[in-house]
Formats: C-alpha cells, structure tokens, sequence
C-alpha cells in the first residue's frame, strides 16, 4: 500500500469511527465517553469479522473438513479488542488514527471488561487452543457456560482477601451474538419409561422439568488469515419467563421461581481451582453445556449429510477438557439410541471414535465422582446408559482378565456408590491424555495404571502450549519490535524461527537494546504497583514474581519463607551483598480454603513487614497485586526476571505460565514438575535454575514415609527462627500464622516446603550470583526467549490434529 493509499484509508476509518459514535451513542465525538468510543470500535471490529465469519461457516457446513469441538467447563479468554484488531493487521493503523484524532487508544480498550469464564490454567489453555486452531486455519469450536458471573473479583482489605461480584456483562458484550433460533431444550429429573414401538424397544423420559440453552457465539478471528471459527457459550433460561396461572392466583413469587431457578445454572463459575466438591447445581451445569452442545452438533451434522448420521466419526471429534464434559460420552449414546434409532453396538463405536480426553490434574481431591443418588434423580436415563456402559465394560474386562476381582473393583466406574468420571471419560474415548510428558508418565504408571494397563494404545501425551499472539506479540510489543528488528517479521508464523536470535546471543548491541526493553515493562509494572499497591519499588532491582491461584501445592509459603530468611539475614548484617530484589506475588484462592487465605495473609504481614523498615535500604520489596486475571498477567510476564515454578515436583500437571514467563525472558527458578522439565531441556541446564526433590523421590516419601520435618526443624537454626515469627508478633500484633506453622510440624510437612527450603535458598543465592553479572544475565534471557518456540500453542494444536484427532 502506497502512502496515499493509506491516508485514504485513514480517513475513511475517521469518519466510519465518527459515524458509528454518533449511532451507539447519539452524542457527537468530542461529546462521547471512553465506554462508547470503545463500543463504536466493538461495533467496527464486527463489522469487519462477521462477512469472513459467515464465509467460515458456509465452508464448514459443506461439511468437507474435520471439525473439532472443545467441551469445556471454562474458557478464560481474557480482552479480545486488541487481539482482534491485530489479527485483522490493522492495530498500528487504529492506534494512529485514535492519535490523530485525540484520543486515548489505551484508555479505550481499557473500557473492555475482562471476562473471567475460567479459574486458571484450564480455561486459558482452551482460549489460547483456540487462538492457535484460528491461526492455523484449522475447523474448532469452543463449547461451554455463559456465566453471567464469572471468577470473583479479588480486593485485599487489611491483607485479606475479599470476594466481589464479577459482573463482567454490565455494560452489555459487544462480541457476542445471541442466536435464539438455536436453542435447545434441557430435560431434568422425570421417570423413565420403556415402551415397545413397533417391536423396539424405546425409552420415554416423563414429568422432566424443562429449561432453555440459549447459544452465544462469540467469533475467534484467525491472526492474518481468513479464518473465523466459533466459541459458542450457552446460557440457561426458563421455557416461559413466566407463569401467568400462579400469578393470577396471587402466587407471585412462585410466578418467577422457575425462571430464577433456570436462571441459575448459568448464573455462576464455581470458583474452585482443583478441588471437587459435589454440588447438584454442578452436575446441572455440566449436563447443561453436554446436552446443548452434542445436539446442536448433530443438527449441523445431519443437516449437511442428507440428514443422515453415517461418518459422523470421521468428520467431527468431541474433545473433552477434563472430565466436566465427561457426560458427553454417555449423552452422543442417547441421542445416538434414542433420537436417531441406532442399536448399541454402532452407537457405542461411534462414540468412542469421536471422543478424546485431556486430564489436566493428578490431584485425587479434583478428580470427581458422583453420588449415584444424585445423578440418577437429576438424570434417570443418563445414569442408565452409564450403568450399561460399565456393565459391558466389566464383562470385556472379566474376559480379557477373569475372576481378578480387584481390577474390576477399581476400574469399575460405578463404585462405592459413586459415578467416577475420569473412569467414564476413559472407557468412552479413543485417547486419553497428560499435558506434560512427565504428567503423561504419571498418569499411565500411578493415575490411570489399571486403565494403561487394559487400553494401552489409548495413552497419549500433549504438552501445554500458549499462544504466542497473546502472549508475546501483543503483550510485549516492544520486544516484538526488537524481535522484528533483527530477524525479520517471519517468526509470527513459526514461532521456532526466534532460535535465529541466537545470533546475536553474543552481540553487545543487542543485549543493550533487550535490556532496555525489559526495564521498559519493569518500568511499566513498577507505575503500576506505585499506584494500586502505593509501594515504590527500584525497577532495576531483580522482578521475582510468582503468579498464580494460591494452592499448597504450588508453594507460594516455600517463597513467602524464603522472603522472610532473607530478611532475617539482611537484619543481621545490613551490609551484606545482594541485588536489590522485589518479589511479587499475585493469584486467587478458592473462597473457602482457608489454608489458602491464610497464605495470602501471610504474604502481605510479611510485605508491611518489610517494605516499612529503612533499615534494609530498599534492598527487598514484597508486593501482592490484588486481582490476578489475564488483563494483569499482560502487564506482568514482559516485567519479569524470575519466574517463580516452585511446585512440589509430581503435583504440577503442566503449568502454562511458566511458558509465558519464558517468551518473555524470564530465567525460571523452578522444581523439576510439570513443563518444567520440558523447560530445561529446552534452553539446557544453564540457562534455568533448577533445585528440590525429583518426583520420585516425592513419590517415594508419600508410599513409603522416611520423612520427618521435625528432624529438620531441629537441625536448621534459620528455619526454627523462620517458623517463630509465624507465631511471635513479628509480624504484627495479635497476627499468628497457627494453621501454617502447625502444617510444617505438626502434620509433617504434606507438601515438602521444609524439606525443599535449603536446595531453594541456595538455589535463590544462585540467582542474585547470576543476576548480579550482567552479560550472563541478558545472555540467559535472550536464550530463553529464542528456545520458547517448542512452548507456543500452535505446536500443542499441530500435536493434537496429528496424534490424537488425525487430520492431515
Ligand atoms: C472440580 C474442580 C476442579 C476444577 C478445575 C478440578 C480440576 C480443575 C482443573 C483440572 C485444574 C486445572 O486447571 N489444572 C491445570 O491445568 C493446566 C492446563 O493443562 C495445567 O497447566 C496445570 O498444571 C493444571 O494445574
């Protein structure tokens, strides 16, 4: 495009933008607010998706191509307006014309709410699967609730957490479009019947209670290409708002009842991050988004194959994001048997070649399991597939292994009086699989052993990835432009491509130019602190941030101890050398783990603790930013030097925000779990700090004991000083960390905090070494961002259509 080519199409952007102002708001633009001036953009950015959106699914309804639909109970895909202008390539051309014409382009798409459909790592792993299958121009769909509150919002009040409302639809959601013509209706409770109709067998589901799904699409716009798939999120609403003959009877609340108490399943995320529990309103939302979305599946399907279901399998994959989905297994069988007249055998085959499933945890207090009490009232004719299916289950496995009572017993999906849905996820699909090598490895030797062992060729492993749009391009725009600067714009397409920076990894131009890049996001999070945490911080000191839900697992009190010990030495001897350092925490607790709120506690006492004392010189800083969420984890990935992945090795599936860290050139301190390890194979053992128990030594520990953290206590005068001021005013009056201090002594120790602390303090004395050398320092973070290509979502996505969908 030529420079006069481009001023045209400048100016037709002004007066397009300036016209829409006038219609969302009938104000003129010198009149109109930040929110409608961001809603006008919303309705342009549409505009220019919808026609290649339409042509998207014309092509898909030719029904052609394999089409993929992730079921998800969470899809956390953060701000769009800003990963759909660059998609489109016309960012630069917005961000000059909104100058020009006086206004704040940042301001503006600040006024976008953030929508929290998601707790964490699961929900973003799925917004950023389908940013990748966009880009790719591969056919997938996201599927799953439109809350209308999602995660809490988080405030610390007095160093606590407080929960607020996320009441993310208030000004309306201008991404969305609402699709009435596609909803489906959602059968609860009732009786069932078998009939004989004409010689079948069929089976009649009465007196159910009925509520409406409600689709909203919502487009994922594919980065410079024509693609534009759908994330479809359902919402619950009554048949009939209504009920007038309870009304005119004077009934007035019960009038409503219905509509509040359809209302509420998708009225809120369950704000738990890998912990079950069984609530019916639970089970209600995950059969709600399974019956919606495998019947509007079919339709299309149906619609596109002369209405008939052959091939089904070959053309569309259910995959199933942990086991909230799992339902889908047993629901594609009733609709298969009861609505299209199939028998079980062929509607059985099919199901389990459409279906795949990712487990994203090991921790048996997430895996869930049902009453059968309840799932048989809530779904009568469900719960009878699902004791059909493991009855034929059991009788395979009783031929294929006989009389090994044992094994049936623990691979039965119904025992104990409960319905075990990783085991029904399993036995219903033709892949299983972990989302980091070593999580696979755990799952096929501990997790799923007995499943490994009958279905053996069903293992697979996919490790995490995140997209490099949002996570790199977008949200580090400065490094991009380095990036671009020195080895061509060609990298944005294959992400492998940033090893060319290993070119420069000795050039002292170079590093100069990264290093300021990195202070300017260090600067850029320090404003940020200063003013919603009024703390000043020195953005030259080391950023070590660890960032993410707060669960003993991860260890956030291992860091906090550490904060503290540190400390201690500095009070000892003020002189004593070491890089400046400001550690970072951010992440929500489930509202009702206490042990979890109580570490967030102890996070900011230690903050007020140390960031009020002059004696330290500003040497150490601590800082907890309220409200993680991806809005904030933008701001902060591109600030860090350190990336906290301290997890007890074995527990961490994955982790994904140890790869966004990376991208960003952070050097990770971390224990060798999860992705960890995929992360020092990568940049190679020199270029990541990496201390504390291996997985099997954990592993080891928790079957055969031989680990005291008394024993420990009592040898290490640091850790007993450490443990005291928990409990002896230090850090504050009347505040006492009991709970904690009784956790690491008087329950041993369950998550190897102690056990840990000394390789980790050493391991931390490593870093200052390293940090405290600067051409080493940038050397390792140049090397981190040129080996995180293996980490983008778009080689997880080319896994997945290879391995486990097999398209292409
Ligand atoms: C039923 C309560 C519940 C809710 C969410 C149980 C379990 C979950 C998720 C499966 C927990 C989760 O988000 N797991 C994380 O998944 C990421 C993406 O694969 C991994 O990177 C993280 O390691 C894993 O903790």
């Amino acid at each position: 495009m030529n420079s006069s080519e481009r001023e045209n199409i400048k100016a037709a952007y002004k007066a397009t933008f300036t016209k829409k102002i006038e219609e969302v708001s009938g104000n003129c633009l010198a009149d109109a607010s930040l929110l409608k001036q961001y809603q006008a953009l919303a309705e342009m950015v549409m505009e220019s998706i919808t026609s290649q959106w339409a042509k998207t699914n014309t092509l898909y309804n030719k029904n052609e191509s394999k089409q993929v639909y992730f079921f998800s109970i969470e899809f956390l895909i953060g701000r769009l307006m800003k990963s759909y202008l660059s998609n489109l390539g016309v960012e630069e051309l917005v961000q000059e014309c909104s100058a020009e014409m006086g206004l704040d382009y940042e301001a503006i798409l600040a006024q976008e709410s953030d929508p929290g459909l998601g707790n964490g790592g699961l929900g973003r792993l799925m917004a950023c699967y389908l940013d990748s299958s966009s880009a790719m121009g591969m056919p997938a769909h996201g599927n799953g609730i439109r809350y209308k509150y999602g995660l809490f919002e988080q405030r610390i009040i007095n160093g606590e957490q407080i929960e607020v409302a996320d009441n993310w639809l208030k000004n309306g959601y201008p991404f969305e479009i609402r699709n009435p013509d596609k909803s489906v209706i959602i059968k609860y409770y009732g009786q069932i019947h078998s009939e004989n109709i004409n010689g079948n067998l069929t089976f009649v589901h009465e007196n159910y209670e009925a509520i409406m799904a409600v689709p909203y699409d919502i487009p994922i716009k594919g980065y410079r290409n024509e693609t534009v798939n759908s994330l479809r999120l359902w919402s619950a609403e009554p048949l009939e708002a209504f009920d007038l003959p309870s009304f005119n009877q004077g009934h007035f609340l019960n009038a409503v009842r219905h509509k509040s108490e359809a209302e509420a399943i998708s009225q809120i995320l369950y704000p738990n991050d890998n912990g079950f529990d069984g609530k019916l309103l639970r089970l209600k939302q995950e059969y709600f988004f399974v019956c919606a979305g495998i019947k509007r599946i079919i339709v299309d399907f149906k619609r596109s194959n002369n209405n008939s279901m052959d091939g089904f399998s070959d053309k569309i994959c259910i995959h199933i994001n942990d086991t909230h989905p799992a339902l889908c297994g047993p629901e594609l069988m009733r609709v298969l048997m009861d609505e299209e007249g199939l028998g079980w055998e062929e509607s059985w085959k099919i199901t389990v070649a459409a279906m795949s499933f990712t487990n994203h945890t090991v921790l048996p207090e997430a895996l869930e399991k049902w009453p059968v009490d309840m799932m048989k009232d809530l779904l009568p004719r469900i719960y009878m597939i699902i004791e059909e299916i493991n009855r034929r289950f059991l009788l395979d496995l009783d031929n294929e292994f006989p009389h090994d009572l044992d094994r049936n017993h623990s691979l039965s999906i119904i025992r104990d009086n409960y319905v075990h849905m990783a085991s029904l996820a399993i036995v219903s699909s033709h892949s299983i699989n972990g989302v980091a090598t070593l999580h696979s490895k755990i799952l096929r030797e501990e997790t799923f052993n007995g499943f490994y062992q009958v279905f053996p060729k069903r293992f697979y492993s996919v490790t995490n990835g995140v997209s490099p749009r949002r996570f790199l391009m977008n949200s580090n725009p400065e490094l991009k432009t380095l990036i671009n600067d020195s080895i061509g714009p060609d990298w944005d397409h294959n992400l492998f491509d940033l090893k060319k920076l290993l070119n420069y990894i000795n050039d002292p131009v170079f590093y100069q130019k990264f290093d300021a890049v990195k202070l300017s996001n260090k600067v850029r999070l320090a404003n940020y602190m200063a003013r919603y945490n009024n703390v000043t911080v020195d953005p030259n000191s080391i950023f070590d941030i660890q960032v993410k839900r707060i669960h003993e697992y991860k260890r956030q009190l291992l860091n906090a101890l550490h904060v503290l010990y540190l400390y201690n030495r500095l009070k000892e001897n003020p002189n004593l050398e070491m890089a400046p350092r400001t550690f970072i925490f951010a992440g929500k607790a489930a509202p009702g783990y206490y042990y979890a709120k109580e570490v967030i506690k102890l996070i900011t006492a230690i903050a007020e603790l140390v960031n009020n004392d002059p004696s330290l010189h500003d040497k150490l800083k601590v800082v907890f930013l309220a409200n993680f969420n991806v809005s904030l984890a933008e701001i902060i990935y591109p600030a860090a030097n350190i990336s906290e992945q301290i997890s007890t090795a074995g527990k961490e599936a994955s982790g994904t925000g140890n790869m966004k860290f990376m991208m960003n050139g952070a050097i990770t301190l971390g224990t060798m779990d999860g992705a960890n390890i995929e992360i020092l194979d990568a940049v190679g053992p020199s270029n990541i700090v990496s201390f504390g128990l291996s997985a099997d030594e954990v592993h080891h520990y928790q079957k055969y004991g031989g680990y005291r953290s008394i024993d420990i206590f009592e040898q290490d005068p640091r850790i007993q000083q450490v443990l005291h001021q928990l409990i002896d005013g230090t850090l504050g009056y009347g505040l006492s960390f009991q709970a904690i201090y009784d956790s690491l002594l008087l329950y041993n120790d369950g998550y190897f905090v102690l056990k840990d602390f000394n390789a980790y303090a050493d391991a931390q004395n490593q870093v200052d070494h390293l940090f405290r050398n600067p051409t080493i320092w940038t050397k390792m973070s140049i090397s981190n961002v040129a080996n995180s290509g293996i980490f983008s979502s778009d080689r997880s996505i080319a896994d997945y259509q290879r391995e486990i969908w097999k398209i292409i």
